[in-house]
């Protein structure tokens, strides 16, 4: 488990690794929380850089795991303050991933605190165009009652349009709360 290995920092899309094995690509809004997901669910602290400068991680990260796929860390959308260079750049950089035939499946990352807006709704429709699997994570949980949990995974799933099956996961970076769950889901989608 605590196997997981940065292998390749990508500024674009001729960077990517050649297809090998599956890959499985975390996406959300800058700041959501990918980098600390990453880090909880592999147990590497420090692994994958956490910043409270939002807009950070503008870069696809291949992260290996061992034999059997790797993790993809995808850069955040919906960062205001970035520079309209890099806006168009992340649009190319996230379709040319998710053209991938490796890419076996994605998890999406919402904030329990917000929302749907266009960028998670874009990337909604962008795994059913490209056909691929995903489930919703909805993190820092740790940051509301756990009465809000479900009312607030509800809100997501409606928001989204996700089906009976899809609710979102509660997830704490800080507690650890879905760890295992996400670890098995992705382990699942490498299959
Ligand atoms: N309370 C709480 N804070 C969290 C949680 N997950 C992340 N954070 C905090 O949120 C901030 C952003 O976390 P990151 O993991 O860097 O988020 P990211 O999505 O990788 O951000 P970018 O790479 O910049 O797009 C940091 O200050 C984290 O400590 C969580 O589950 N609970
Ligand atoms: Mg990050």
């Amino acid at each position: 488990m605590s196997d997981l290995q940065v292998e390749r920092v990508c500024q674009a899309p001729s960077q990517f690794p050649a297809p090998s094995l599956p890959e499985v690509a975390i996406i959300g809004r800058s700041n959501v929380g990918k980098s600390s997901l990453i880090n909880k669910v592999y147990r590497r602290k420090g692994l994958m850089r956490v910043s409270n400068t939002p807009g950070r991680t503008q870069a696809v990260i291949f992260a290996r795991l061992a034999d059997k796929g790797y993790v993809v860390d995808l850069p955040g959308f919906g960062y205001a303050k970035v520079p309209l260079a890099v806006k168009a750049s992340w649009g190319k950089l996230v379709e040319a991933y998710l053209a991938r035939p490796t890419c076996a499946g994605a998890i999406l990352l919402v904030d329990v605190r917000r929302d749907a807006g266009p960028g998670e709704m874009k990337m909604v429709d962008y795994f059913r165009h490209y056909g691929k699997k995903f489930f919703v994570v909805m993190t820092k949980c740790d940051k509301v009652s756990r009465g809000q949990w479900k009312p607030r995974a509800q809100a997501w799933a409606k928001g989204l349009a996700l089906g009976p099956e899809e609710t979102p996961i509660p997830f704490s970076a800080v507690s650890g709360e879905g760890a295992k769950t996400i670890l098995r889901k992705i382990e699942e989608n490498m299959e």
